[in-house]
């Protein structure tokens, strides 16, 4: 079922570079609306239990230290078509091909520090965003 959310994560890189304000920015004035937000920081336990679904990737050790090595925010947003919509937003998973005037293309510094995390289905926006929220902290 399309639900019109995604979840978003502005990663430790993006919010110790000082791009929480120009990242949120971007995101509204793409016209997106905020559903629920968060300043938090992950483990490396939660957050190797929120990229479960990369642990056999090569990767997968270097994302878990790097995604609990600060705070982030945690957002979920809403807009027509939002996956998909949210995914071009925020451009290719490697900063260096990712389309001018994305937000990776914009904010990110590498591969792996890119800036923000973006769903990739319906399925998984709903589970990343009950990872973060209950049912009390959506509005
Ligand atoms: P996505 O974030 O564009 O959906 P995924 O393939 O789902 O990309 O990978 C999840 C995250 O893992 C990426 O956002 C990035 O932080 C990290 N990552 C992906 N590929 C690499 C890589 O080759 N080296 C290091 N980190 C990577
Ligand atoms: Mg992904």
């Amino acid at each position: 079922m399309a639900t019109n959310r995604t979840f978003t994560m502005l990663k430790p890189d993006a919010v110790a570079n000082g791009y929480i304000g120009g990242i949120l920015k971007m995101i509204n004035d793409a016209g997106f609306s905020i559903i629920a937000m968060k300043y938090t920081k992950l483990s490396a336990a939660t957050a190797g239990e929120f990229y479960e679904i990369h642990k056999e990737r090569p990767f997968y050790g270097e994302l878990v230290s790097y995604m609990s090595s600060g705070p982030i925010v945690a957002v979920i947003l809403e807009k027509e078509n939002a996956i998909a919509s949210f995914r071009t937003l925020i451009g290719a998973t490697d900063p260096t091909k990712a389309d001018e005037g994305t937000i990776r293309k914009i904010y990110a510094k590498s591969i792996a520090a890119n800036a923000v995390h973006g769903s990739d289905s319906d399925e998984n926006a709903q589970i990343e965003g009950d990872f973060f929220f209950s049912k009390l902290e959506r509005f």
